[in-house]
């Protein structure tokens, strides 16, 4: 049979397959295969949740996972420090779910503080592992001003996709809803923005359990702590995360950054050097768009923060 799996806890896998799940287990030999890999982070990657898998059913309804999957592409991440499980030196790549068409990058206005810069290394992470991103500014009801949202008016008009909504005026959500057909998306941020609460307006099916009113974000607690897909009709998937506390992509060089910052690589043809990281150098025109505003300071900022990362635990 044919499925998708939806959520994993710990050896069990579950599988989406005409409306009903199933509680599958690997194929002993699928984990030989991969043995000599010997890293826990990785043989955790080998199904994740949006993976389609064949699997065989036994008497007793679970089922047995016979491949490991293909995938078309899939969203990742750079593993967090795990202390006896990372080397010296070296990260390795956290798989949160795959074939997917969506990122869909949640903040919120306030409670906690909207972040930018994590914004922009979830948008870089996005984009490097081929999802198409879009922006949501949650809790806009927290948003008393007259004048048009600052963050909102930068990314929209960096060419991104921005939505703001707020699961208590429902304002936003019937576009997400618009959205999200026919498509598997993501929802991914930090904890506490709101990713369960407007899942959960998504589909009347779901029910995702949803942090304290305004406590849960102060202490840091995360309330979902796996991924877990919904069905919301034969093509369209959504998918709950847990709030990472850090989501930096995985295996970029620093000409890959620079290339997902769309006003920067614009100017950059026309810095001195080729090479430019437009850090130090002389003659270079990314610094000069940046001194007339006309690439927005915060965004430079944020490259800078990514490429000094990448100097701190690269391994290319
Ligand atoms: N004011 C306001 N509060 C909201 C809104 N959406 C969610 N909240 C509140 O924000 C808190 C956190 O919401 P969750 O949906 O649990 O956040 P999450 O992103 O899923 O958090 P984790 O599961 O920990 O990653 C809850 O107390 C919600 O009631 C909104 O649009 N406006
Ligand atoms: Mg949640
Ligand atoms: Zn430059």
């Amino acid at each position: 049979m044919k499925g998708r799996v939806s959520r994993i806890e710990s050896k069990d896998y579950y599988v989406l397959c005409d409306g009903k799940e199933y509680r599958c287990v690997l194929r002993g030999k699928l984990k030989l295969e991969v043995e000599w890999k010997k890293d826990k982070l990785i043989y955790t990657d080998l199904v994740v949740v949006g993976d389609y898998v064949d699997f065989e059913l036994m008497d007793d309804g679970t089922g047995v996972i016979e491949k490991l999957p293909e995938r078309h592409n899939y969203l990742s991440r750079k593993a967090p420090y795990i202390k006896g499980i990372s080397e010296k030196g070296k990260r390795f790549e956290q798989i949160i779910a795959a074939n997917i068409d969506y990122t869909f990058i949640v903040n919120s206005i306030d409670k906690p503080k909207f972040n930018n810069r994590a914004l922009d290394r979830m948008l870089v992470t996005a984009e490097s592992c081929e999802t198409t991103p879009i922006i949501i500014i949650n809790k806009i009801d927290l948003y008393k001003k007259k004048k048009e949202l600052y963050w909102y008016e930068l990314y929209t008009a960096l060419g991104y996709k921005v939505k703001k909504t707020s699961t208590i005026t429902g304002e936003g959500i019937d576009e997400i809803k618009e959205l999200i057909k026919g498509k598997t998306s993501v929802f991914i941020g930090h904890s506490g923005v709101g990713k369960s609460s407007i899942m959960n307006q998504l589909g009347s099916r779901i029910n995702q359990k949803v942090g304290e009113i305004s406590r849960a974000w102060q202490k840091g607690k995360h309330i979902t702590v796996t991924a877990r897909m919904f069905e919301l009709d034969d093509d369209t998937f959504v998918i709950d995360t847990p709030g990472l506390r850090e989501i930096e992509p995985f295996g970029l060089t620093r000409e890959d950054i620079s290339h997902y910052f769309k006003e920067i690589k614009i100017v950059a043809k026309d810095c001195k050097f080729n090479r430019c990281t437009h850090t130090h150098e002389p003659d270079c025109k990314v610094k000069e768009a940046v001194e007339k505003y006309i690439i927005p300071p915060e965004r430079y900022e944020s490259y800078l923060r990514l490429i000094e990362t990448l100097n701190e635990n690269e391994f290319y």
